[in-house]
């Protein structure tokens, strides 16, 4: 993934050499690459090739750093810390941080762009599955809810709709890209589709358990910020045994969901197994 990922970013000396540098900090500052392999796995469950899901994967990840860049800005979370290191704008200064933002989301998009068109799928049809998940009905709605949601009182339902925004469209992106890169079959696809959906709620539901069980060194990042911002999670609405049923719950379901793929898709099985039992 590091290979492709630097393969296709600009080099770090190429001009504007700040700006490259900055999306190559954030790029490779050790992120769990979990969308990327998730991209891969769905692709093997299908009866693909990974390497034919590499493009794709690796735009999905740009898309990803470039959200939590902007994520970290003093205007949204206003955090000095992601994957244990300083934030982007922390070592740049905010405009290069919002620059480099803006071309990985940039780049992402042409990176599918040099991707292969599939039997099933065109890159019209992936292009269009990434700026659905990274757009203002999925990614950017999840965030606005959530800049809109602090300091006030959130049902249970309305951080269900920020969470499957914020978290969930991305992982399912992830699995259907990967997917589409193996030319998928429809019901397959859609079997994606639920996979991914459930263990990004659920990957969401855990995140919010670490963020009040777990210290900033375990984490890599501020832990207790959302208790803090006054931020509503499921430990604050429905407290943390519930919240670990829940998650457990919604791993069942995406387990359910990879039934169609008859044993194929045992990475994507690991991986969801490995999400539940994460501790950062
Ligand atoms: C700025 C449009 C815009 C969106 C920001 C990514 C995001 C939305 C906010 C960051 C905060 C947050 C809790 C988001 C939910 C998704 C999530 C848990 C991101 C962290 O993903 P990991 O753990 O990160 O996969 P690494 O660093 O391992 O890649």
């Amino acid at each position: 993934m590091n290979r492709a990922l630097g393969g296709f970013l600009p080099a770090a000396a190429a001009k504007p050499a700040t700006l490259h540098r900055a999306m190559r900090y954030s790029v490779f500052a050790g992120g769990k690459r979990l969308r990327p392999a998730l991209c891969l796995a769905a692709a093997e469950a299908c009866g693909g090739a990974w390497r034919e899901a590499l493009p794709l994967a690796c735009a999905v990840e740009c898309v990803h750093t470039y959200s939590l860049i902007h994520d970290d800005l003093p205007a949204m979370d206003n955090d000095d810390y992601r994957r244990g290191k300083p934030t982007n704008h922390k070592v740049f200064g905010e405009g290069v941080a919002i620059l480099a933002g803006d071309a990985l989301l940039t780049e992402a998009f042409a990176i599918v762009g040099q991707s292969k068109s599939r039997p099933r799928y065109s890159q019209r049809d992936m292009l269009l599955e990434l700026a659905e998940a990274a757009g203002s009905r999925a990614l950017i709605a999840g965030q606005v809810a959530d800049l809109e949601g602090e300091g006030k009182m959130t049902s249970a339902a309305q951080l269900r709709y920020i969470h499957e925004r914020k978290t969930a469209a991305l992982l399912r992106c992830s699995v259907r890209l990967g997917g589409m890169s193996a030319n998928a079959g429809p019901a397959q696809l859609e079997a994606l589709g639920d996979f991914g959906r459930n263990v990004g709620l659920a990957f969401q539901i855990i995140d919010d358990i670490l963020d009040v069980t777990q210290t900033s060194e375990q984490l890599g990042k501020t832990a207790g910020k959302d208790t803090r911002a006054q931020k509503a999670t499921y430990p604050s609405i429905v407290g943390l045994e519930k919240s670990r049923q829940m998650a457990a719950d919604l791993t069942g379901r995406a387990f359910a969901a990879l039934r169609v793929f008859k044993g194929r898709a045992r990475a994507l099985e690991a991986l969801a197994g490995h999400l539940l039992r994460r501790d950062k």
